[in-house]
């Protein structure tokens, strides 16, 4: 009977994504085409910060045959203003760079300031190899924006990328909230391996604004010369540390494991993400199945799209169906919780160089027992099948708890930037969590885990450059559809983490988290040196006995001993429970083995 219910449910909800549209494009309202806020130019990628340092989150934008530019949510208009203006005595006037010929850009703090720096990848004409402009790293000093790459000591260290490339991604690989730029080359035989570009803290005077930079990727291991496209860092295989996945064309992907030392091994033939004869673009990182563990979604050129599964063994399957799986001209791609419903949607941005290249998108529903349920919803305005779409976005700049879309195009043809609102799921509720490092920037490869009253648990990981090009917003967005959440644990790389409990009041709001201070964390060790922690957690359906969990009701505390492991035994335990009997009681739950 119940199951009849829920078929009969999900043929209403479907039949109801069908009627509205995902998407309604809002560009002439909020962003008008205009020579100085939205020039019909050629761009490519995005990437969200803080970019003057009032806590509010701005858009920025790689200009090709332009200037970069720097979009601002401006209240009092209801209007997205670029505040890097042609004027030499603007903080931002220098992030223009209008020579610099940007392809990706991305942002974190890489001196741990507090301030995100910001990374423009520069690639003029050359399609591979050297290229003839060097790429910039801007930080906020002196009251202005200026490029360190160019500052004597870097110039003296010849630090500074001048290869062709794509994607620039940030890494915070030892997990002390100094960020790493991972730089995507595009060899040409063995010229231009992949750069990992970071602070030589030696070398360095914070406080002075000396920042001395260094290519430490052949130490790291990750120097490999590959047609490198796109780029995401998280928590992949690691349980906290950030792994780096790319995918290449011409060439087998890379998976990166972190060894926990900041030190990386390609597992991508062990982990069968190899995908050797297809050429990757857009990538994301997403839980699909919500087992705790991290899964991989992306599109190749022309070539079947991607969406990979983690499975125990570290091992990932593609479940993409047929029409997810359908060869396109792809550029990004996005996974996000757009209508706030509870289930990820993965949106596919398409360039249209030959004919029309809608894009489109999909949601990813999980399902109890078995994989996700792939279902294409209609994309509304943003289908654009004319669009030269090169690089997007996603950020909720207004504040009304549903996330943005902006579509940036360019390589073909000049066409403005593209904005959308989403129609549907305004009734539902949300939640946005910030996890700040110890400098209190943004936490980048950070996990944060959101457990709910009735839909178990629901992880994202804060973007540190992923899309294609592009960076999303520096923000967990849970949709919560009618659910609650009862609690949120954030992950930081070096394995601190930190749980909080949550009352109903703080629906519909934005959570700061800051880094624990000490004896505050809960700190992960290694594998075979874990200390038990300590969490609560309320649930409204419950199973006693499961393997590695002894879980049982009690009138105490409602406390649950666990480690991170079993707390993610414990989250698909959660997820694959059949409640039969609802009502809402405290677990008291302990580890019988570990
Ligand atoms: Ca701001
Ligand atoms: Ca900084
Ligand atoms: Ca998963
Ligand atoms: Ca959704």
């Amino acid at each position: 009977m119940r199951m009849w219910w829920a078929c009969l449910l999900g043929l209403a909800l479907s039949a109801l994504s069908q009627a509205q549209p995902m998407f309604s494009v809002t560009t002439d309202t909020v962003l008008p085409p205009d020579a100085l806020h939205n020039p019909t130019q050629r761009n490519y990628g995005m990437a969200v910060t803080d970019v003057d340092g009032d806590g509010d989150l701005e858009v920025v934008v790689a200009g090709y045959n332009g200037p970069n530019l720097v979009l601002k949510y401006d209240r009092t208009q209801n209007k997205l203003v670029n505040i890097a203006v042609d004027d030499p005595g603007s903080p931002y006037y220098a992030l223009r760079d209008p020579l610099g010929n940007a392809i990706g850009v991305s942002a974190c703090d890489v001196d741990g300031d507090g301030r995100e720096e910001i990374y423009f990848l520069n690639t003029n004409n050359a399609f591979s190899g050297r290229a003839t402009y060097a790429d910039k790293l801007f930080k906020y000093r002196n009251g202005r924006f200026e490029d360190l790459l160019g500052d004597d000591i870097n110039v003296r260290r010849g630090v500074a990328n001048r290869m062709a490339g794509r994607s620039v991604a940030c890494v915070d690989r030892k997990g002390t909230g100094r960020y790493s730029i991972y730089v995507a080359n595009y060899a040409s035989g063995n010229v231009g391996p992949h750069a990992l570009i970071e602070m030589d803290q030696a070398a360095s005077d914070v406080e002075k604004g000396v920042i001395a930079l260094t290519d430490v990727a052949p130490q790291v291991n990750v120097n490999k010369y590959t047609g490198g496209r796109g780029v995401v860092v998280g928590p992949i295989l690691s349980d906290t540390w950030s792994d780096i996945f790319c995918d290449n064309e011409n060439g087998p992907n890379f998976l990166f494991k972190n060894n926990g030392d900041g030190t990386f091994t390609d597992v991508a033939a062990e982990a069968g993400v190899e995908d050797r004869y297809q050429h990757g673009r857009g990538v994301a990182l997403a839980d699909f199945n919500g087992d705790g563990k991290t899964d991989i979604v992306y599109g190749n050129w022309n070539g079947p799209h991607r969406l990979y599964l983690q499975d125990v063994q570290q091992r990932f399957k593609d479940v993409a169906t047929q029409a997810f799986a359908t060869p396109s001209p792809i550029r990004t791609v996005i996974a996000a919780d757009f209508d706030n419903d509870l289930q990820l949607e993965v949106f596919f941005n398409n360039i249209a160089y030959q004919g029309n290249a809608p894009n489109r998108v999909f949601r990813v529903s999980r399902k109890q027992n078995s994989d996700p349920e792939i279902t294409e919803l209609d994309v509304g305005d943003a289908s654009e099948p004319q669009g030269r779409g090169t690089g997007a976005t996603v950020t909720d700049f207004d504040g009304d708890g549903l996330l943005d879309l902006l579509v940036a195009h360019g390589e073909s043809a000049s066409q403005p930037i593209s904005v959308f609102k989403v129609n549907q799921g305004s009734s539902n509720k949300w939640l946005r969590v910030v996890p700040r490092t110890r400098f209190g920037s943004f936490a980048r490869g950070a996990k944060v885990v959101m457990f709910t009253k009735h839909s178990g648990a629901h992880t994202r990981i804060i973007d540190g450059g992923s899309g294609y090009l592009c960076e999303m917003e520096p923000v967990a967005h849970f949709g919560l559809g009618t659910d609650e959440a009862t609690s949120i644990e954030v992950f930081w790389p070096d394995g601190r983490s930190i749980a909080r409990p949550l009352e109903s009041t703080d629906m519909n709001t934005v959570i700061e988290v800051a880094y624990p201070n000490e004896g505050e964390e809960s700190a992960l060790t290694s594998d075979t040196q874990r200390e038990p922690e300590y969490f609560q957690l309320d649930i409204e359906c419950h199973h006693l006995i499961k393997s590695e969990l002894c879980c049982q009701m009690s009138d105490t505390e409602p406390v649950i001993q666990r480690t991170q492991p079993q707390m993610q035994n414990l989250q698909s335990l959660l997820q694959n429970l059949s409640c039969s009997a609802i009502e809402t009681e405290h677990l008291y739950c302990y580890s019988s083995h570990f």
